[in-house]
């Protein structure tokens, strides 16, 4: 039998502190808005619910606010795992109080049913302080990049108004970038969505935090690097004996050396580049780069099976 590595060696954390002037901006502008909001809903992905949340945000943005957390994603893990998830949010007896699970590909998702009751229960039984004259709810969707904050906002919009999608959704981080979009999600009662950009901390606590948040692309994989997120990749499945990247990779028997899987991969995908050599001729190499995407991209689509990367955290 395979001796698969126990721990994943600390990488340079310049590859995964991602604060780009926009979020900095971002957050600014949230701060300002505040005054007008009444509801905080924070967006994370299901895969990870214990790692790379933006904990700055309890300071800046949802301190005060009634805060809901909405695992999304939640077609991507078991369902069994969420009422885990939750006892292990109620044992760390933290701010997360109120948690829901939604799948924003389903316009039927209970998750999806539950968010917007739950948000007006939470506002009526709170001291508005100077809002309490407003008719209207104002309700700030936070999150890090690309858990599906706009797929949100589109979802609920769609359950209550019934037009064209209003918030632009993306597969790359970081594309609702411009100023906070109002939305108007429901006419009775009258309640406005503010849509804002993803924002990352600063300073990403560790390097499992950083990969695992890369893994479901809420960094950019360039940034990265391909290699890197798959050979992440790599040890989390064999840690987790889930060797269905063998055949995916083309692979006899499972390994722990992403060289070996990606060569494998390139060769089984029949993928090269040519590379110059400083003398001028041509070789011809395997494209370890497209096999590395390859492999993470059959970890976010499922092939993989239904994996929550936190899995570790929960028990
Ligand atoms: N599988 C799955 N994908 C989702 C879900 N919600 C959003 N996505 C995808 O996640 C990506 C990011 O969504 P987006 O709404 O732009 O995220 P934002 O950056 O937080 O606003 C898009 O490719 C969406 O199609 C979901 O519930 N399940
Ligand atoms: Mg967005």
């Amino acid at each position: 039998m395979n001796q698969f590595r126990t721990s994943f060696p600390a990488v340079n954390r310049e590859l995964l502190n991602w604060f780009p002037g926009h979020m900095g901006k971002g957050l600014k502008q949230m701060q300002q808005k505040l005054k007008q909001v009444d509801c905080v809903i924070e967006v994370h992905d299901a895969r990870i619910p214990l790692s790379g949340r933006n904990s700055e945000f309890r300071y800046t943005v949802s301190g005060v606010k009634p805060h809901i957390l909405v695992l999304n994603k939640k077609d991507l893990i078991e369902k069994r795992l969420q009422s885990k998830i939750v006892e292990r949010f109620q044992q760390r007896n933290d701010d997360t109080k109120h948690v829901l699970f939604t799948n924003c590909k389903n316009q039927s998702c209970d998750g999806i049913r539950n968010v917007m009751p739950l948000a007006q229960d939470l506002i009526l039984n709170t001291n508005r302080f100077n809002r309490v004259d407003q008719k209207e709810f104002c309700i700030m969707i936070i999150g890090v990049p690309n858990v599906g904050k706009s797929s949100l906002i589109n979802v609920l919009r769609n359950r209550h108004l019934s037009r064209k999608a209003a918030s632009q959704v993306g597969a790359i981080a970081g594309i609702t970038r411009s100023v906070l979009n109002k939305i108007k999600i429901c006419e009775e009662p009258l309640v406005y969505l503010l849509d804002t950009p993803g924002i990352l901390k600063p300073n990403i606590a560790d390097t499992e935090t950083g990969l695992r948040l890369a893994l479901v692309s809420c960094l950019q994989d360039h940034l990265v690097g391909e290699e890197l997120i798959a050979d992440y990749l790599l040890y989390l499945m064999n840690k987790r004996e889930n060797f269905k990247y063998v055949e995916t990779m083309g692979l006899k028997e499972p390994t722990d050396s992403i060289a070996e899987v990606l060569i494998a991969g390139a060769q089984h995908l029949n993928r090269t580049i040519r590379v110059r050599h400083y003398d001028g001729s041509i070789v011809i190499r395997p494209d370890v780069i497209l096999a590395a995407r390859h492999m993470i991209k059959s970890f976010r689509t499922g092939e993989f099976g239904k994996i929550l990367i936190d899995e570790d955290k929960t028990r």
